[in-house]
Parts: structure tokens; sequence; C-alpha cells
């Protein structure tokens, strides 16, 4: 793999903002730069490998540069695809920076599902590829000739695939069979240690026979502080040796796992994705039967979006399957139905009016009026850590992308405007602390530069 530029990119404290070209090369040159040839790993240094959701982004980035190469990503992605469809969350590159690396995880060894060849974790990450299919697909039909043909192939080829892995969501991870997709390890939610799964993971008591390990993210970072604890670390490990123990088939992880919970976001973007799909199946002549089931797959997801939402609040909530209960605890998953549509005009204006409101995108004390993470008038905020208050640029995308789907363009327009200004310093940082800008995490972190980069191109 080249080296990513992270000393070009290093935070300066009085570091000129870029504008539009500065910024657009800048992201340009991240992407190339983390780029091994058939995988554009997330990041340099912390995750040197493809995560599932990380890759979706980093193709709606790339399809804005190369429609080939971008279509060479999503390959990639799935030449890790299970034989039961689901999307593992991780594909392991040749590197060995990263623990769980694939001696951990075992899943070929312990699966008959997993592929051999490339090496892949045993669990999943939200579904958002056919977001990234949408944008190949449509970057690949405004230009001509070799780029139209390869996105129409990609289409063909990938299609069937991601219909198996939205089926393989909707048959294994529906345990309360309403449509609240479920998910059985923090990860999983790609919200690592958002308070959202504090009640679930105090739940979780990792085995005194937790195999030894040793961390690899800590030094990685500036500050420990940002990432999460040893603690919390325990039972992500021992989730895992869970799952290893019953050899990950998705019926016994969600039968016997410590960690079960109805994911408002993921079921919100899975109902997102079925459409998108369906939308794509039709252009692209694929079976009617399959259509219609994405179709009443969405429509399952999105009602139950809608009824988790607090009687008081007004917020979406996760369920807590193990301990049948609700969790409350806002964040920025309370927000999933803006994702997913279904509220009619009136829920929908009380819904952004909250988002826009002083105790989210409005709050007096942020930096910019982007969605953080964790309001900062919450007692769970910590603006530093992670999933627990920091701005994401990434999030912020995907929030603008669904909001201009749906019609709620002033919104959507002013998430672009106002994260582009965030990212204006040009570390293309993972995540930004909501109160002073400062980039945290990572340094040119893929995700961040691909969706600056759609941004920039589209408008
Ligand atoms: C973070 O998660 C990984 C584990 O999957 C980690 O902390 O080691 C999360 O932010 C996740 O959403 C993201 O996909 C991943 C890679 O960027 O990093």
């Amino acid at each position: 793999m080249t080296t990513g530029p992270i000393g070009l990119f290093a935070p300066q404290p009085q570091r000129p903002r870029l504008g539009s070209v500065a910024l657009a090369s800048g992201a340009a040159w991240v992407l190339a730069g983390n780029d091994t040839g058939t995988m554009v790993t997330a990041s340099p240094r912390l995750y040197p490998h493809m995560w599932s959701w990380d890759a979706a982004f980093i193709m709606v980035g790339l399809a804005q540069l190369d429609v080939d190469r971008a279509a060479r990503e999503m390959e990639t992605l799935l030449s890790g695809q299970w034989a039961d469809g689901m999307i593992p969350h991780i594909v392991f590159s040749e590197e060995n920076g990263y623990f769980p690396g694939p001696d951990r995880w075992q899943t070929a060894v312990v699966c008959e599902h997993a592929p051999a060849r490339p090496h892949t974790s045993g669990i999943c990450q939200p579904p958002v590829h056919a977001i990234a299919l949408r944008k190949i697909v449509d970057a690949g039909r405004r230009r001509s000739g070799a780029d139209r043909r390869r996105a129409e192939s990609l289409l063909h080829y990938s299609w069937p695939r991601l219909f198996a892995w939205q089926r393989w969501l909707a048959t294994y991870r529906d345990p309360l069979g309403t449509g609240l997709i479920a998910v059985t390890h923090g990860w999983e939610s790609g919200m690592d240690n958002s308070p959202r799964w504090d009640s679930a993971y105090a739940a979780v008591q990792p085995g005194a026979d937790l195999p030894p390990y040793v961390r690899k993210d800590l030094d990685k970072v500036g500050d420990e502080g940002e990432r999460p604890t040893d603690a919390e670390y325990d039972r992500y490990l021992w989730l895992i040796e869970e799952m290893r123990r019953v050899g990950y088939r998705p019926d016994e992880v969600v039968r016997t796992g410590s960690f079960l919970v109805g994911d408002v976001f993921m079921t919100a973007l899975f109902a997102l994705s079925c459409e998108v799909l369906a939308e794509l199946g039709e252009e692209g002549g694929q079976p009617e039967e399959q259509i219609a089931q994405l179709r009443r797959w969405a429509a399952r997801s999105r009602a139950a979006v809608l009824d988790t939402r607090d009687p008081v609040t007004g917020l979406a909530r996760d369920y807590d399957v193990r301990a049948g209960q609700w969790v409350s605890t806002p964040s920025i998953a309370g927000f999933a139905p803006l994702l997913c549509g279904g509220l009619d005009p009136q829920q929908q204006a009380e819904m952004l009016a909250v988002l826009e409101g002083p105790d989210w995108m409005g709050h007096p004390d942020l930096v910019v009026a982007t969605p953080p993470t964790v309001s900062p008038s919450s007692p769970h905020f910590m603006p530093k850590q992670y999933w627990r208050g920091p701005q994401w640029p990434v999030i912020s995308w995907l929030f603008s992308w669904a909001m201009r789907r749906g019609g709620m363009y002033d919104t959507a327009a002013d998430i672009r405007a106002e994260t582009l200004r965030l990212v204006s310093d040009g570390t293309f940082a993972e995540y930004y602390h909501p109160l002073t800008g400062a980039p945290l995490g990572s340094l040119s972190q893929s995700w961040t530069a691909a969706v600056v980069l759609d941004w920039l191109y589209e408008g």
C-alpha cells in the first residue's frame, strides 16, 4: 500500500481554510493514497482494510473520479460476500496492523459460508451499498461509451448480490418479525460506542476464558480518549468469541448471543436501500417478484422505524431484545425516520424542527451547524469520544442525501454547506470536535474524503 498523505494534511492551528478546488484535490489525493489497487482502505494507519459501509461511501466518491475504479471497489467488496448473502463488515487486505484480524475471527475455519479468500470478519454493517450502486450507475450514465457500459454491467453483476444481502438481513435479523432489523454487536451498527448501546453492553459479561489480546488502535490516534475503553473492548471481543464458538451460524448467533438490539438506524437504512435497489432493479430489468419483495421489506421496516418513536420526545428508539425494553438514550439515530421517510408532512416538519433546534444542529456551542452524534445538552455527551458527540461528515452526507431524496432540500443544503466549512481544514478527519472543530480520530479517512468529493462535484 502506498503511504497516505498524513504529513501533508496534518492539522495545523493556523491552517488556512481550503477553497473548493484545493479541497477536491486533497480529497482525491487521500483516496489515491489509501488505494492498494483493489481496495481503498478505510484509513492509512488505524483501519488498513476494507470496511463494508466505508466502502460504499468510498464508492460514492470514486464514482465522481473514475467509474471503473468505483466499480472495482464494489467487486472487491462482493468478493468477500458470504455464501448465505451476508456482506461482512471487514474484507481484510494483506496488512496486519489492525486488531482483531483474520486470526482472531477465524471465519473460514469455523463457518462454511465464509470465503477462504479474501479473509473476512464475521459480522455485518449497515446496508448502504444500494446507494453506492445508484451513484456509480448514475455517474456512468452521465458519461459516454466505456463508462456507461461498465456501470450497466456492474448493475447486472451487483444487483442479485445486493438483493441476497438485503434478503439475509430480512431473514436472519428480524427476530421480532416486525421489520426492526437487529444487531448482534455494537460494531454492526457502525456507531461502535454510542451511548445507545451502553445498557445492552452492561449486560454482556466477558467470560473468564476470553482469549488474551493486545489492542492496536490506541497508538494510532492522537489521544487515547478518542477511542473506546479497555472495558468496552473486552465486551466487543467477548461477543466475537461467542459467535466464533457457534460457527457464526446466523440463527444461532441471534438465538444465543449476549447482545441483540433492534437498531432503528440500521432499519431505516435497510428500508431506504430496499427502495433504491428496487428502483435500480426496474431500470435494469431484474425479476419483478424480487423487486416487489424489496418494496414489501421496505414498507415493513419503514413502519417498524415509525413505531419506535418515543411518545414524549418523538425520536425513534432502539429496542433491546434481550432485556425486552426500549432504549431511550437520545442520539443521532433518533432521526432515523428522516432517512427512510414515512412521516406525514406535519410529523416530518416537527422532527426537522427538533433536528435544527437548540439541542441538535442549532445548539449555540457548535462550531458548525451539522448534526452531532449526541446532543451537547445530553448527559452522555463527550465531545472527543468517537460516537458519543463528535460530528461525522459521513453521517452528515447520509442525512443530506436522504433528505434531498425525500424533498427536504433546505436542510440538506444547510448540512452540506456547514460540513464543507468544517472539513475545509483539509485534514479529512474521521470525526470532528463539535465545540472546537478540531480534527479527531484518524486523519485522511477515506469516507470523509469521498463524501466531500461527491458534494463538491454534484453540489
Ligand atoms: C469504526 O469501527 C471499527 C470496528 O468496526 C473500529 O473502531 O475498529 C467505526 O467508526 C465504524 O463505523 C467504521 O466503519 C470503522 C472504519 O472506519 O471504524
